[in-house]
Formats: C-alpha cells, sequence, structure tokens
C-alpha cells in the first residue's frame, strides 16, 4: 500500500454497519456487479465494487446533517456472479439475484457501467409489480437502440431495461442531462419522458425536484439510478465520459435530501472509474450519495 493510500486498517466496510438478526431482514442490501464491458469508450468502472466497499470503511453512520442512523441493519452479498461476455449474456441471471432482495429490504447495486440498470430495472419492477417510477441521474439519457453496434452498451442502459422491464417510459425522470444522440431526444419526446437537463436543475432551487417527480409518482416507489457522470467532471473525474455542465455534489445532494417523504424503492450507483480517478474523489463522492441514501432509510423518507 502507497504511504498516500488510504489506511483502513481495524475499520469496517459500511461505517461498521450491521447484519440484521439471524432470520431478519436487512434494511438495506448491497450487491456489486464488476462489469464494464458495456463502456462505450473507457472500461474501469468493474473495479469500483471492490473500491466503494474498501473506501466505505472511513465513513461514519451520520448524515450531512449530523443525524446518527447507526440502527441501519445492512447486508453486504458481494459480486454477483458474471459469465464472459457483456450484460446481454449475464442480464437474467443478474437480475435474478437482485430479485433475491427480501420485500421491504432496499437494494443499493454497485455497478459497473451503466448497463447495471438493465437488470436492476428488471429486477425492480418485477420486486414492486409494476409499482415503480425512476429517476434517472445521468449526463446521458442511454436511451439509443443501439450504439456503436452494440445493444448492450451503456448508451444503451435504460433503453434496454424499460424494454425487459416492460416499464413504461412515462415513469422515468432524467435528470443532469447535457449530452443527446438526436434517437434519444425523439424517444423522450415520442414517448413522454420527463427530461430535467443539467442547465434547468442548476437553477433550481427549494423543493423543486420533490415537486416535479412527486407530482408523476402517484402511489409508486421510487427507484434512483445514478450515473456519476451527472455530477460535473471537476468533482467526478474518474468515469469513462465526462461531461462539462454537470451538477456539482452539493447540488445531488440537496436533490436527494428534497426526495424525503418519497417512498423509496432502492438505489444502483454505476460509471465510478477507479483507474481513471484523482485521489478517489469519485469514489468518495459516490459513496458520499450513498451513505446520504442510507441514512434517509430511518429518517421518514421510506415509511
Ligand atoms: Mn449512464
Amino acid at each position: 500500500m502507497s504511504e498516500h493510500e488510504f489506511n483502513t486498517a481495524g475499520l469496517s466496510a459500511w461505517a461498521g454497519l450491521k447484519p440484521p438478526a439471524a432470520g431478519a431482514r436487512p434494511d438495506v442490501r448491497i450487491v456489486g456487479v464488476p462489469l464494464d464491458r458495456g463502456s462505450l469508450y473507457r472500461p474501469g468502472a468493474a473495479k469500483a465494487p471492490a473500491q466503494l466497499r474498501r473506501l466505505s470503511a472511513i465513513f461514519a453512520p451520520v448524515t450531512e446533517h449530523a443525524e446518527l442512523f447507526d440502527s441501519v441493519t445492512l447486508q453486504d452479498d458481494g459480486d454477483v456472479a458474471l459469465v464472459d461476455g457483456d450484460m446481454g449474456a449475464n442480464v437474467e441471471s443478474v437480475a435474478a439475484e437482485i430479485g433475491r432482495t427480501p420485500k421491504g429490504t432496499l437494494p443499493i447495486v454497485l455497478g459497473g457501467d451503466h448497463t447495471t440498470v438493465s437488470p436492476t430495472l428488471i429486477a425492480q419492477q418485477r420486486r414492486l409489480n409494476g409499482r415503480m417510477s425512476i429517476l434517472y441521474i445521468d449526463a446521458h439519457p442511454d436511451l439509443n437502440d443501439i450504439s456503436r453496434t452494440m445493444r448492450w452498451s451503456n448508451g444503451c442502459a435504460l433503453r434496454r431495461g424499460l424494454e425487459l422491464g416492460e416499464i413504461d417510459p412515462r415513469k422515468v425522470t432524467l435528470l443532469g442531462c447535457r449530452d443527446y444522440d438526436w434517437e434519444e431526444v425523439e424517444f423522450i419526446r415520442k414517448m413522454g419522458v420527463t427530461l430535467i437537463p443539467a442547465a434547468t436543475a442548476h437553477r433550481w432551487t427549494g423543493t423543486q425536484l420533490a415537486d416535479e417527480v412527486g407530482s408523476r409518482i402517484g402511489s409508486d416507489a421510487l427507484h434512483i439510478s445514478l450515473d456519476i457522470d451527472s455530477l460535473d467532471p471537476s468533482y467526478a473525474p474518474g468515469t469513462g465520459v465526462p461531461s462539462a455542465g454537470g451538477l456539482t455534489s452539493r447540488e445531488l445532494l440537496d436533490f436527494l435530501r428534497q426526495l424525503r417523504g418519497v417512498r423509496l424503492a432502492g438505489l444502483d450507483v454505476d460509471e465510478v472509474a477507479p483507474p481513471l480517478d484523482v485521489g478517489h474523489v469519485t469514489s468518495l463522492a459516490a459513496l458520499k450519495f450513498i451513505f446520504e441514501y442510507i441514512g434517509m432509510v430511518k429518517l421518514g423518507a421510506n415509511s
């Protein structure tokens, strides 16, 4: 270990949060999907689950608003087994694994590139019997049918998840977008996807996100898919396709906070690429979001 590496000796992963008593269901279940064969330009995200687990040990179970959440129970079931090939070769087995998450437990899925979201949405749609809305936080809508000849690239990730999960595109809110293929713009308009570009989100104040999402969600639970490239590259350089003009870390955490009162369904966090990172700041930004999310479990957001 380099002298500049975080020394996590003696610390427990996930801020020391414990699994539940035998036979009880955890509040949160962690599952890793170390696959980056859907990366259109630069791989590296396959190394994220291990890195996020390792660095999770330096966090404490306290939100940024100084709320203690050490009573949240957490079970980390490690990484799913993968076969050679892209997400297409793995989608059913990964969806089945995520689908094993007990009812009432929130799955937190660690990608991997953003094709991780496809099996995640398939599993969540089944777990929630279709009563799910989606907040997709990303620089890119990932709504291409085919991207650079691949059906299972990260540029098609949301499209595949909606298709195979039989999910109504009108249940999707895109947040933080700023790079589009024209095919994606047409899909958004034609299929009734809600689009909140990064430029719009940047000007929002107060509870506008909660109002916007809340007005559409009805009695659904909300699944959040976070592509770390939704953040501006100055906050998250360690990702395959950085895009200028993104959200600030502050905005992202505030948007999450605004969703208190919305029924949460689960979370996936994707496109963190440790080999491309600088001083682990991208991994730590992802973990900050994950820990604030876990902190919401017992603070009224999931009741
Ligand atoms: Mn994405």
